[in-house]
C-alpha cells in the first residue's frame, strides 16, 4: 500500500483506524520520516513555538499516576511548596517572555480545580499572562463547566489534560480516575471554547498497539486537539515507574512522525524527556513534525535543557521560533 512516490497522507481526517495507525507506526523509519515531513511542510512552516512551564502548586496530589513525583503515593523527594502567588507567577512569565517564550503554561498538582482563593488566583494569573501578550495554558486536573467558562472568560488559550496512554493500558498506570473522566474533562474544555492540549507519554511499558490505540483516540477527535504534547517517561526515583527503561530515541521519532501525519495542523510538542535525547535525535523530531518544545531549565519537578542550549540548537538548524513568526510568511510548496 505504501509507495514513496505517491504520498498518501495529505488530508485532514477524523476517521483513522487503529490498524492503519499501526501500519504508519511500523513503516520503515526512513519512509515514515519522509511522509511526515511532506505533511509537515504542507501544513506548517518549520516554525517552533517555545512554551515555558511553571509549577504553581507542586506535590501533594491525590491521584495515583504511577509516573508522577507529585502524587501522594510516590516516595519522590521533591521541593513541595504552597501555591505561588499571582505576582511571583507573572514575574516568572515576564522573564520567560524576555527569553523568547510566547506561551506560558502553569501547572497545579490537583485531582481537580479547587474553588475559592486558589481558583481566583488562577484566573488572575491567566489574565496577567494574556496581558503580557503571551498565550496562557493551564493544567490543573478535572474541572466543571462553570470553571471552564470562567477560564475562557479570563482569556485562557488552552487547557492541558492528557490521556497519557491507550484506553486498554490506562488502568495499569492510574486507578484513581478513569479514561472516561479524562475524556469528559477534555469535552468540557472544548465546549467552553478553550483550545485543547492533550497528549501522552511513551515508555510506560505500553506496546506498539497501545500507542496506535492512544493515537486513534486523539486523531478521531473532531476537531483535533490544537496541541498534542508527546512526552517520553522521565523515570523519577520514588515513583512506581522508577525502574522503567529509557525508550530508544527512534521510538520518539516514530511517535512524533505518526502524530504529525494523523493530526497535520496540531502543534506537536516534543515535551518531557528531551534531556535524554541527543541533539541529533531532537533535530529528527523537529524535522518530522514536532513544532513546539518546553523552553526553560525546569519542567515541573525535573530539569530541561537550558534556554541558551535550545536557542543555539534552533539557530544551528535554521528553524524559526516565536518572535520571528511574523517574518515567516514564505509559503513552502513542496509536493
Ligand atoms: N495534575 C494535572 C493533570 O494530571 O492533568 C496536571 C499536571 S500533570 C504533571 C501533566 C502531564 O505531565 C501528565 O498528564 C503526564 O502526561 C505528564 N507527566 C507527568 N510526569 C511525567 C514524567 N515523569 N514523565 C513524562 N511525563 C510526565
Ligand atoms: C505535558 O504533557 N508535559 C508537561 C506539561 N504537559 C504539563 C509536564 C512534564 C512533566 C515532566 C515531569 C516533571 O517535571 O515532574
Ligand atoms: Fe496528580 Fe497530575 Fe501528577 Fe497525576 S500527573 S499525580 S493528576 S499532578
Amino acid at each position: 500500500m505504501f509507495n514513496s512516490s505517491n504520498h498518501i497522507y495529505s488530508e485532514i481526517r477524523f476517521d483513522w483506524h487503529k490498524q492503519e495507525i499501526l501500519e504508519i507506526l511500523n513503516l520503515p523509519l526512513i519512509d515514515l520520516m519522509w511522509e511526515a515531513q511532506i505533511v509537515h511542510r504542507k501544513f506548517n512552516k518549520y516554525k517552533v513555538q517555545l512554551a515555558s512551564l511553571y509549577s504553581v502548586k507542586t506535590g501533594g496530589c491525590e491521584e495515583d499516576c504511577s509516573y508522577c513525583s507529585q502524587s501522594i503515593y510516590s516516595a519522590s523527594q521533591i521541593k513541595s511548596h504552597p501555591q505561588f502567588e499571582v505576582e511571583a507567577v507573572l514575574k516568572r512569565a515576564k522573564a520567560a517572555k524576555e527569553e523568547g517564550a510566547d506561551r506560558f503554561c502553569m501547572g497545579w498538582a490537583w485531582r481537580e480545580i479547587r474553588e475559592g482563593k486558589p481558583f481566583n488566583s488562577m484566573l488572575e494569573m491567566v489574565k496577567g499572562v494574556r496581558e503580557l501578550g503571551m498565550e496562557a495554558c493551564v493544567t490543573a486536573g478535572m474541572l466543571t463547566d462553570d470553571q471552564a467558562l470562567k477560564l475562557a472568560n479570563a482569556g485562557l488559550t488552552a487547557y492541558n489534560h492528557n490521556l497519557d496512554t491507550s484506553p486498554e493500558y490506562y488502568e495499569n498506570i492510574i486507578t484513581t480516575r478513569t479514561y472516561q473522566d479524562r475524556l469528559d474533562t477534555i469535552k468540557r474544555v472544548r465546549n467552553a471554547g478553550i483550545n485543547v492540549c492533550c497528549g501522552g507519554i511513551i515508555g510506560l511499558g505500553e506496546n506498539q498497539g497501545d500507542r496506535a490505540s492512544f493515537l486513534e483516540v486523539l486523531s478521531n477527535m473532531n476537531p483535533h486537539p490544537e496541541s498534542v504534547p508527546i512526552n517520553s517517561l522521565v523515570a523519577i526515583e520514588g515513583t512506581g515507574l522508577e525502574d522503567n527503561k529509557q525508550i530508544d530515541s527512534l521510538e520518539m521519532i516514530r511517535m512524533i512522525a505518526a502524530a504529525r501525519i494523523l493530526m497535520p495542523k496540531s502543534k506537536i510538542r516534543l515535551s518531557a524527556g528531551r534531556e535524554s535525547l541527543t541533539k541529533e535525535a531532537q533535530i529528527l523530531c523537529l524535522q518530522c513534525g514536532a513544532n513546539s518544545i518546553f523552553y526553560g531549565d525546569e519542567l515541573l519537578t525535573t530539569s530541561n535543557p537550558s534556554f541558551q542550549d535550545d536557542r543555539k540548537l534552533l539557530k544551528d538548524i535554521g528553524v524559526i521560533f516565536n518572535k520571528d513568526f511574523e517574518y515567516c510568511d514564505k509559503t513552502v510548496t513542496y509536493l
